[in-house]
């Protein structure tokens, strides 16, 4: 770091002293850059040396150790191309196709000046072909052409890493944006040869966006929908290939006073990612995984098949939130991670409370189990109403307790109380239709609750599923002396479907 920080400055100040000698500032320009670079970019630094190595690869969010050699070798890659059913969100599942068996794929840490021979294997189980573009290879499509192969076959090729920097490899086999959407896509790392500076964390954060047939959390199976994917329309956006994958008991972690580097990778297919810490702020960017060092950044563009290294050293404990900035990516399409750093609060730097339900919404509890437990459940044809209790509780955090308060209170005057509501009371028995449609259709107009007239606006909750609002009532009408019941996914999915009525008059 210390060595580029003293080359741009260098730079700098040549400039200054051509500027001052009373040349034209185009000329003196021209005569900085013409001036021999003591480490020119691209470097050929001869033939490998020593015995060949085997790259140690990592799964996300884990990055190799640094290399600490000073000569360059062969360094043997093997990389396996797996397609998997996993889970993409709770009770959600998604057919990948993985480098290496995660998404994003294996990390790759080489040294510049190092012979990487490239073995990819296409595992026989799979019903694809496919091949690797390394955005870090000098060659005719970065090695895609020479690695083309079928399920059960493996092919090689070998190449010299020219550049330093932190690179995007995906797969470009055609329908190329159909691969790279499946979660073909992963870093690799060419450090320069005197290493990196030392960090105490190094981790591997991806982000991705995913278009399936259903939409955002609706439960089952979801297929690739390939129009949404040319729309440019994601169901999800997420980091890590998952919804939750770095939150709950899975989030990043480090402690107060440490230095944290983040290789950030965006696979694409098709967003830009403007990656931003929620609370944090970057000491340091190497923007586009470059070699240009900026500095005291909040927010830095990713493009898509770009990356970027991003380090901080933290000083308040609690939880980060990592988000796209674009922000209804984070609260409606996933793309949200979590750094949760320990150790002594320093009042003098921050003296609030931690991060609430404000930043993290359903994500501030250890994990979503009781949501995935329920729509197994329900898949299952098992579902009962503990199961919807259950996953409803989880729901209601940062979906309906901004408003009505976590006890279901309220808040006097402007938010009416769930909490033993007369209404609840009323319309389960008289008007259960009108209940179900208040999450679904949203509710304006006059209404009494315990004795009380509110008039302003409740907006519709369209973002949830049918299985979600089911239960969120049932939780609702099981908690805080409601009169209790059951809200099936099949009379949301009726109510959603007739039109919203006006709005009320009577009470
Ligand atoms: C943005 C704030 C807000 C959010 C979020 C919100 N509500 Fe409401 N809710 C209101 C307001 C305001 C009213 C009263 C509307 C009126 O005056 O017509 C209301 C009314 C209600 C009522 C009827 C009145 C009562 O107290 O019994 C129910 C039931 C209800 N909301 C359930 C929910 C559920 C379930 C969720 C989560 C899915 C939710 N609300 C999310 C603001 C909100
Ligand atoms: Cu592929």
């Amino acid at each position: 770091m210390s060595r580029m920080v003293s080359t741009v400055l260098a730079a700098a100040s040549m400039l200054a002293l051509a500027a001052c000698s009373g040349k034209p500032a185009a000329d003196a320009a021209l005569s900085a850059t013409a001036a021999p670079a003591p480490l020119p970019a691209t470097v050929d630094f001869g033939p490998p040396q020593g015995a060949p190595v085997h790259a140690v690869l990592t799964s996300p969010p884990n990055v190799p150790p640094p290399i600490h050699r000073n000569y360059p070798a062969k360094v043997i890659v093997e990389l396996e191309v797996i397609e998997k059913e996993m889970p993409i969100s709770e009770g959600v599942t998604y057919t990948y196709w993985t480098f290496g068996g995660t998404v994003p794929g294996s990390f790759i840490r080489v040294r510049q000046g190092d012979t990487v021979e490239f073995h990819l294997k296409n595992n026989p189980g799979n019903k694809m072909p496919h091949n690797i573009d390394l955005h870090g290879v000098t060659g005719p499509g970065g090695g895609a052409a020479s690695s083309f192969t079928a399920p059960g076959h493996e092919s090689q090729f070998t190449f010299k890493a020219l550049n330093q920097g932190v690179y995007v490899y995906h797969c470009a086999t055609a329908p190329v944006g159909m691969h790279i959407a499946n979660g073909m896509y992963g870093l690799i790392l060419v450090e320069p040869p005197e290493g990196m500076p030392k960090v105490d964390h190094e981790y591997y954060v991806m982000q991705g966006d995913f278009y399936t047939t259903g939409k955002y959390r609706e439960k089952g199976h979801q297929p690739f929908d390939m129009d949404k994917a040319i729309d440019e329309k994601p169901t999800y956006v997420l980091f890590n290939g998952h919804e939750g994958a770095l939150t709950g008991d899975k989030a990043l972690t480090a402690r107060v006073g440490e230095t944290v580097r983040l290789f950030v990778g965006n696979g694409g297919p098709n967003l830009v990612s403007s990656f931003h810490v929620i609370g944090e702020i970057f000491d340091t960017v190497r923007q586009e995984g470059g070699t240009v060092e900026q500095h005291n950044v909040q927010t830095t563009l990713i493009p898509s098949g770009g990356a970027a290294m991003v380090e901080f050293r933290t000083q308040v404990p609690g939880s980060y939130v990592l988000v796209d900035h674009s922000i209804f990516r984070a609260f409606n399409k996933g793309a949200m991670a979590i750094l949760k750093v320990s150790g002594p609060e320093d009042k003098s730097i921050y003296s609030g409370k931690e991060v609430d339900s404000v930043y993290l919404g359903d994500r501030a509890g250890p994990n979503l189990h009781a949501v995935s437990t329920a729509a197994k459940a329900n898949a299952a044809g098992t579902l009962s109403k503990d199961d919807q209790v259950a996953a409803g509780r989880q729901l209601f955090t940062g979906t309906c307790s901004v408003c009505h308060q976590a006890n279901g209170e309220g808040l006097p005057g402007v938010f009416p109380p769930l909490a033993k509501s007369s209404l609840i009371a009323q319309l389960i028995k008289e008007d259960r239709n009108r209940l179900i449609g208040i999450p679904v259709h949203g509710l304006t107009g006059k209404v009494t609750v315990n004795g009380t007239e509110y008039d302003s606006v409740m907006p519709p909750m369209t973002q949830l599923t049918d299985d979600e609002v089911a239960n969120l009532l049932t939780y609702v009408l099981n908690s805080w002396g409601n009169p209790g019941g059951q809200v099936t996914k099949d009379e949301v999915a009726k109510v959603r479907a007739q039109p919203a009525p006006a709005a009320a008059t009577e009470h």
